[in-house]
Formats: structure tokens, C-alpha cells, sequence
């Protein structure tokens, strides 16, 4: 028996919501494909290849080079990569497996990788002086940890973000969970970013604007998906889709739009989330994924253009800009597939009690520029490389009040935590779900409750706008016994 849940209208389609399992039509049964032959041929990416026959062990080799990478016809960039190609491989776990990654490092300046949402042990955090030193020019280190929680994970440098991320040093890390019962089959995983090059094929400095291009925080003109400018999957309308999507951009947001027909989000940071929740556009900030339900629909061999709308982030980001086309789904001549089922899909989660959690307040302003135009971000009234770590005992619950007295928008990012939205009133935001990037628009309070059960050592949190975090906006917090590390700011100098 199918059971309608609700019903709702955009933009002249008409979507049921529907429960697995039922009597509808063939074409909606859990784990069939209805996409046509090769449908992401032109799209997907490539992936890690596992070396190791263990079942619960994933173990890859990685290196971090420059390569010429062609983001379109004719369009050749000379990019920083992860094995030569933009965006790096697809890292692909099951919950609970163990990853190893035996990394190598043949840039010419120090990198590290940041497992960007994992709950990984604090040495494998990435962070050069704080976790792990830096990995030099032609050293390696392995990166050895549990992926213990189904979600969209992705990894990057964490030295020199802004340039080093900017460049095209970023990747994927699907850590799947079979049991998540979503049962659509078609499912595709998205890597949103864009690139700077001039005609040369020259990647544009990460200095680009001086002072103001920090402020901002530096867009590359090319929008990329998966590495590809304006790439076409196709389609047959009206099947459904799974869409596994990171914002890996530095700075550029993505609120995607695609003619109005709706997104029904099941997940985001940390997994699925209590229920889905229904709309005409997303929202996707720098540093945070989404797990989202689609089914295209449109006239047999029409297309349909997803595309990314005007999102006011601060100054500059819907003056003088159009709309960007991200990218394209077209048809195929086959029948449409009417009022396909979507799963409606759910998560148990238990919100971390709030009792007893002690309040931080974390402000967050830009004063006007100095004498020389320099401008820097603050966190409670300093930059990053004047900074204390915030501490934290073991097993301490904190509320996070991030105050947002700029004029910008703030991603804001806590490494190795996920944490949970509070409202005014601390009651958890609703649906559920676990994040660990939130974004936290222009003068605008927000707040998050964080249980630091686990994993004692000195984490990161940041703007995940990256020139923002490199211009001032980063911290530490220290969880537990232990010592605040000496030589961090050595690794986040004022002046690379
Ligand atoms: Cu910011």
C-alpha cells in the first residue's frame, strides 16, 4: 500500500511523496536504474583505486602535483592536483572501514590533508603544526583512520588554504552506508568549485585584488562540476535521482536552481537528517554537502539547466553578476516517467542534551581597513595569529554563539565535531541533522551545541571562505588535558 505523506506543487509539477516499499509502477522499485546507458559518462569521477583486497580496508596511493587539466574544450589549466586530474579521485568507503592513504607530496611548498568532516584521531586532522608537521616537497606521510559515519566527506590541504585549495587541490571521500534504505539507484556525486586562469592557462595569484579580494574572498570565473565547466548527464525525464553534492569552491556559494522543480534534501553534513524537507532552490556554502532527491522532468530530448542563482554573501556577490549556468541535464527521446515514488526518507537521531553546556560566545567582525589597506577578520577581537585557543575539559558540552557582526557571510567550520543547530530558545533546529560547517549570514546570531565527548587534542575552526580564514578568521580549540601547540601561527603567518 503506498501511503501519500504530502503532496505540493512548484512551478506547474506535481510531486507525491511516498513511502517505500509499494505497488507502484515497476519503474520506482528501490535499486533499479531507470538512467540511460552511459547517463554520467560525461560527468562522473574518477575514482581511488584500492589496493588492498581486505573488504574492510580501503588503502590508496595519492599525490598532490601540478598537471594541465582541461576544464573544457580547448580550456587548459595548469592546476595543482591529486593524481594529475580536477577534482581528485573519488575516495569511496562503506561506514567502518578503515581508509589508508600513503600521500606524496611532489608540490613545490609544504601541503597536508584535512579529512574535512571525518571524526578522525587528531593526528590525522591534517593541520600542519598542531597535528601533524607539514609534508614537504617530495616527502610522504600515510593517513590511517576509521571513516565511522555514512555522509559526503571531502579532503584539502590545510597550508595555505586559499591558494592551495583555490589551485584544484580538493576531493570527494563517499563514505556509503548500504543499510541507508534510500533505494534510488541513479545516484551521482557532485564536486562544485570553481578555477581562476587567464589565457595562458596561468592559474590567477591567490594575492589577486590585494586586501579587497580577501575581504570578498576570491571567485575563480570558471564554475566548475567535477572539474568540468558546464558538463551535460543525461536523462530520462521524471527518474529519479541522487545527487551527493560538496561545495569545494573557496569562497563561492551555490544556491542551485533548476526552473524551480523541486530538491527534496535527505541529508547534509553528517549524514541523513530526521526528515526531508522540500524546496525550490539549495543553498550549498563553501565546505558543506547536501543529500538531495531530484527527478528532472521536461519534454523527451528538451534540457534542463541547473543553474546557480544571485546569493547575497556580502558586497560584490549580486552586484554586477549574472546568473551562472552550472550544468546541464538533456533528455533522452524516451517516454517521461509519470509521478514517479519518491522514498521518504528518515533518521532516528537523539539530540545532545543541552543541560549543563557552557556558553561561548565567538564574535566575529572586520574593523576598517589600517593605514596601509590591510584588513584582517577577528574572532572575539583578534585574528588567528594573535589568537588563544579556546578550551574545552573532556566530555564538556558547549553552545557556540557565533555573533556575526560583519558585513559578510560566514561558513562557519569545526574540525573534528559534528554539532547541532540551536534556536533562540535552545531547542534544537528542525529537522535534526549533524553539521559541521554552518553558515552564518551577515549580522546575524546563530548558535550550535558541541559535545567534545571524544578524541582530546587542539582542533581547528574557521570561515570556510578561505580567504577569510587565511585573513584573520581562524581558531583552536583545546579539548582536554594537554598543551595549546607553540608553532601554529608559524603555519598561518600574516603573509604567506
Ligand atoms: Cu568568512
Amino acid at each position: 500500500m503506498l501511503t501519500t505523506l504530502r503532496s505540493f506543487t512548484i512551478s506547474g509539477f506535481v510531486v507525491g511523496a511516498l513511502l517505500w516499499p509499494g505497488a507502484g509502477p515497476a519503474a520506482a522499485q528501490p535499486g533499479t536504474s531507470l538512467a540511460p546507458a552511459g547517463w554520467d559518462d560525461t560527468i562522473k569521477l574518477r575514482e581511488a583505486v584500492d589496493k588492498n583486497p581486505d573488504p574492510s580496508i580501503v588503502e590508496i596511493d595519492l599525490e598532490a602535483r601540478l598537471a594541465e587539466v582541461e576544464v573544457s574544450p580547448g580550456k587548459v589549466v595548469k592546476a595543482w592536483t591529486y593524481d594529475g586530474g580536477l577534482p581528485g579521485p573519488l575516495i569511496r568507503t562503506k561506514v567502518g572501514d578503515r581508509l589508508i592513504v600513503h600521500f606524496t607530496n611532489n608540490l613545490d611548498q609544504d601541503t597536508t590533508i584535512h579529512w574535512h568532516g571525518v571524526r578522525v584521531p587528531i593526528e590525522m586532522d591534517g593541520v600542519p603544526g598542531i597535528s601533524q608537521p607539514p609534508v614537504k616537497k617530495g616527502e610522504t606521510f600515510t593517513y590511517d583512520f576509521i571513516t565511522p559515519d555514512a555522509s559526503l566527506y571531502w579532503y584539502h590541504p590545510h597550508v595555505m588554504s586559499a591558494a592551495q585549495v583555490g589551485f584544484g587541490l580538493y576531493g570527494a571521500l563517499l563514505v556509503e552506508d548500504p543499510g541507508d534504505g534510500v533505494g534510488i539507484e541513479d545516484e551521482l556525486t557532485l564536486v562544485l568549485s570553481d578555477i581562476g586562469f587567464d589565457k595562458t592557462g596561468t592559474l590567477e595569484p591567490a594575492d589577486s585584488g590585494g586586501p579587497a579580494g580577501m575581504v570578498f574572498g576570491r571567485e575563480g570565473a570558471y564554475v566548475l562540476v567535477n572539474g568540468r565547466v558546464r558538463p551535460t548527464l543525461k536523462a530520462r525525464a521524471g527518474a529519479p535521482q541522487r545527487w551527493r553534492i560538496v561545495n569545494a569552491a573557496k569562497s563561492r556559494f551555490f544556491l542551485l536552481d533548476m526552473d524551480g522543480q523541486p530538491f527534496v534534501t535527505i541529508g547534509n553534513d553528517g549524514g541523513l537528517q530526521e526528515e526531508p524537507v522540500t524546496s525550490g532552490t539549495v543553498l550549498i556554502t563553501t565546505g558543506e554537502r547536501l543529500d538531495v532527491l531530484v527527478t528532472p522532468t521536461g519534454a523527451p530530448g528538451s534540457t534542463l539547466v541547473v543553474r546557480a542563482m544571485l546569493y547575497n554573501r556580502g558586497y560584490g556577490s549580486v552586484q554586477y553578476r549574472d546568473v551562472e549556468e552550472v550544468f546541464t541535464i538533456q533528455f533522452t527521446d524516451e517516454p517521461p516517467i509519470k509521478n514517479a515514488k519518491l522514498p521518504v526518507v528518515r533518521r532516528t537521531i537523539t539530540p545532545t542534551d543541552p543541560a549543563g553546556a557552557t556558553r561561548v560566545p565567538v564574535v566575529l567582525t572586520l574593523p576598517p581597513a589600517g593605514k596601509d589597506g590591510e584588513s584582517e577578520f577577528r574572532v572575539n577581537g583578534v585574528p588567528y595569529w594573535e589568537a588563544k585557543p579556546f578550551l574545552a575539559a573532556l566530555g564538556e558540552k558547549q553552545i557556540w554563539e557565533i555573533d556575526n557582526d560583519s558585513e559578510w557571510d560566514h561558513p562557519f567550520h569545526l574540525h573534528g565535531f559534528f554539532f547541532m543547530q540551536l534556536d533562540e530558545k535552545d531547542q534544537p533546529v528542525r529537522p535534526l541533522g549533524w553539521k559541521d560547517t554552518l553558515n552564518v549570514p551577515m549580522k546575524t546570531k546563530l548558535r550550535f551545541l558541541v559535545h567534545f565527548n571524544e578524541r582530546p587534542g587542539e582542533w581547528m575552526f574557521h570561515c570556510h571562505i578561505l580567504d577569510h580564514a587565511d585573513g584573520g578568521l581562524m581558531g583552536t580549540v583545546l579539548v582536554g588535558p594537554g598543551q595549546p601547540s607553540t608553532s601554529q601561527h608559524e603555519h598561518h603567518p600574516r603573509k604567506p
